[in-house]
């Protein structure tokens, strides 16, 4: 089962929003075929495996990192060629939580007297997918909250010197953040401030949509955000935003969508609900402070990933990086669960999960 989690970690994220899995086929304790299912629309892993045993996968071992599926996808059932490979064993890392899959991969199998075991690296497939199993069992996607700050919180110094607080080798954490991400997010003061370019910056790596969230449209016709060549772009605003900059944005050929308002700006939820309808299976939040803010009051945030330079910035006026309303009590404060902590150079990336 490593075997068939390598492989399919071999995907690298670009099988959105389908998962990433693969398949090994096993004689006689040795691996004699591997697939793994490469990009939507593409072959599912199982099925490249069994065209590369051929013959040999009758009475194999086939471990799989994903239930097969049972339905007719993008592509016919995994279960029918399974079954007239007849392999002797089949074994399964998780159930697929696919409401159109749901065990009936595995009940399949057995019904057509093929011996499944279920369970077995479990955890593992599931932080693998930890994306699609989120998004395939709620609609909505699954939202890293990252930033990076220095050890006492802070975000800019009181005067607004913000480049960089943490060091290459962090910025480089955050760009392959951004590749396996579908899609990242900033607000608009961000954009006015930084302009950043919102592109993933490594060999190969993808380029997610880019979502500026932006109440009353005050983004500048120019930002950098909104260049053509990378990541498609999308505004979301609300219909606090004048009618005229709207359509001037539209005929210029952007994306822009009306959202609900929420406390201080877009509603977060709506937006999740829209981005998960079009195939988003996560996103990344980049922040600012007040975005970051009004996604965790919002309870959107599944994971947090902090990177921290070891140095102190201090004062009352240098900005921490979560803003929003935030919690009055201690016992109200969010709380991660699953908690790591890796160096990147001379900082701490600091992971989490949100509990609910
Ligand atoms: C597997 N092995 O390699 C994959 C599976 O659109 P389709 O036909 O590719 O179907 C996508 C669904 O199939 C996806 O949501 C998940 O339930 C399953 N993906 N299953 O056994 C694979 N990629
Ligand atoms: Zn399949």
């Amino acid at each position: 089962m490593d075997a068939a989690l390598a492989a399919a970690r071999s995907a690298d994220f670009a099988t959105s929003p389908n998962p990433m899995v693969g398949c090994v086929v096993v004689r006689g304790g040795e691996v004699i075929a591997t697939g793994l299912h490469r990009r939507a629309g593409g072959p599912h892993a199982e099925i490249e495996a069994l065209a590369a045993a051929g013959e040999q996968a009758r009475g194999a071992d086939l471990y799989v990192t994903l239930e097969p599926c049972a339905h007719h996808g993008r592509t016919p059932p995994c279960v029918e060629a399974l079954i007239a490979a007849s392999p002797g064993r089949v074994v399964v890392a998780m159930i697929d939580p696919n409401p159109k899959v749901a065990g009936r991969g595995v009940d399949a199998l057995r019904a057509a007297g093929i011996t499944v075991e279920t369970g077995i690296r479990e955890s593992e497939a599931r932080h693998l997918n930890e994306f699609y199993v989120k998004h395939i069992s709620t609609g909505l996607p699954f939202v890293t909250a990252k930033f990076a700050a220095s050890l006492d919180g802070r975000i800019a110094t009181g005067s607004g010197e913000s480049r960089w607080i943490t060091s290459e080798e962090s910025r480089a954490v955050a760009h392959r953040l951004r590749h396996e991400h579908d899609a990242i997010l900033v607000g608009v003061n961000t954009v006015i401030a930084d302009d950043p370019e919102l592109t993933t910056r490594f060999e190969g790596g993808r380029s997610p949509l880019r979502v500026v969230v932006d109440s009353t449209l005050r983004i500048p016709a120019g930002a950098r955000a909104l260049q053509a060549g990378a990541g498609a772009a999308l505004i979301a605003t609300t219909n606090r935003a004048d009618p005229d900059d709207l359509e001037r944005l539209r005929a210029s050929g952007l994306q822009v969508e009306v959202v609900d308002q929420g406390p201080g700006g877009v509603d977060l939820r709506s937006l999740m609900t829209l981005l998960g309808s079009r195939d988003v299976t996560s996103l990344l939040i980049e922040g600012g402070a007040a975005v970051l803010g009004a996604a965790f009051d919002a309870g959107v945030v599944d994971k947090v990933v902090a990177m921290l330079a070891p140095r102190i910035i201090g004062g009352a006026d240098a900005p921490g990086a979560v803003g929003g309303t935030g919690v009055s009590s201690l016992s109200a404060a969010r709380l991660l669960e699953r908690v790591s902590v890796e160096r990147a150079g001379p900082d701490l990336v600091v992971t989490g999960y949100c509990v609910r």
